[in-house]
């Protein structure tokens, strides 16, 4: 069976895009893989977090993983800090991957903008990280957004590069999973920009734990355009915040773009944004309630996430022990 792995930062509240983007896909795999998911704290440190909040950041993420119907009992679910195999690889890696690679990632560049002479490096050296992330499990299977396609293609060049230069055959190809018609989510505010936790617009996105008059709120003041829905998906063609909220419908109803127009193509905002509210509370309501259960014990998430790094260390440290080994450096 391929092995699962995948990463969410603890840098504020999951918001509708991860959920769409990434954790829903990650309980569906659980059916058929064994999966490995990890609450990237080492990966949030990269951007300024509060100390006092990060802690809580990350038993927030657990529980709304858990929420979500992640079944930490027959997968694997701990916070990236607490297995060190992580960051051994990531500075191998370090000094694997070129800085022409990584000056080539889009998502360095947005997130940079123009103070690049002022973010953390590690920002900047990000995808060596998520690539240790994987590569200490050999894990070949990776769900994600679309954002995250180009660090997986840098994962590959890494692990390519790594096999290349020590003459082994050690890591695997990495193959992105992109599921769903939501795939990449953007923000409510702006049809060309992703929708993101760290937005500093808080009206930019729906968060898992928002009650339903501010779910209802946000999408009523969602960005359009004056014009009512199309029949057919062409008709979204430079319509980016309507192929928006089309495509959140249809990944709420299962269903893709033509299905949600031949419902509801000809009828203006209005009529479609309150159909498209209902369907976003009646899903995520319940997901808000388990993650305020689950906080209500932040002694069980501690358990969770304790007995899941126990579990992950077990297959990480012989593989990331051997890379080192590879690469030459002595364990005395
Ligand atoms: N808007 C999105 N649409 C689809 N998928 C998304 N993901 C994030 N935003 C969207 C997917 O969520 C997973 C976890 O992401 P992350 O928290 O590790 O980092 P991120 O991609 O940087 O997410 P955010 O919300 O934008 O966080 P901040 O604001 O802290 O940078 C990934 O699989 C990602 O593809």
């Amino acid at each position: 069976m391929q092995l699962v792995f995948s990463g969410i930062q603890p840098s504020g509240v999951p918001q509708l895009g991860n959920y769409l983007g990434a954790m829903r896909n990650w309980v569906a795999l659980q059916d058929r893989h064994d999966c490995i998911y990890c609450v990237v704290d080492l990966h949030a440190l990269t951007t300024w977090q509060d100390p006092k909040q990060l802690a809580a950041q990350t038993r927030e993420m657990t529980a709304s993983l858990l929420a979500c119907g992640i079944d930490a009992d027959r997968h694997i679910l701990f916070n990236q800090s607490a297995v060190h195999a992580h960051a051994r690889l990531a500075w191998i890696f370090n000094c694997v991957a070129r800085m022409g690679w990584l000056n080539r990632m889009t998502q360095f560049k947005d997130k940079a903008g123009k103070d690049r002479e002022n973010v953390s490096t590690g920002l900047f050296v990000y995808p060596n990280l998520m690539a240790a992330d994987i590569l200490a499990y050999k894990a070949s299977r990776v769900p994600v957004g679309d954002d995250q396609r180009q660090h997986l293609e840098l994962a590959n060049d890494i692990a390519q590069k790594f096999n290349h230069d020590y003459g082994v055959d050690f890591f695997p190809v990495i193959e992105p999973v992109i599921m769903g018609v939501a795939a990449r989510v953007m923000s409510l505010r702006d049809g060309t920009k992703k929708m993101s936790k760290s937005d500093p617009s808080d009206q930019s996105r729906i968060n898992l734990t928002d009650d339903a008059d501010a779910i209802a709120q946000k999408i009523r003041r969602a960005k359009t355009d004056p014009h009512p829905l199309p029949e057919a998906p062409a008709g979204l063609e430079g319509r980016a915040e309507a192929r928006n909220l089309v495509g959140i419908y249809a990944a709420l109803a299962d269903s893709d773009l033509a299905g949600v127009l031949a419902e509801h193509g000809g009828k203006g905002f209005g009529a479609f944004k309150e159909a498209l509210a209902e369907r976003l509370i009646a899903h995520l309501a319940p997901i808000a309630a388990e993650t305020r259960r689950w906080l209500a014990d932040p002694g069980a998430i501690d358990a969770v996430l304790r007995q899941g790094a126990a579990r992950a260390a077990a297959i990480a440290d012989p593989i990331v022990a051997e890379a080192e080994r590879l690469v030459g450096l002595l364990r005395p």
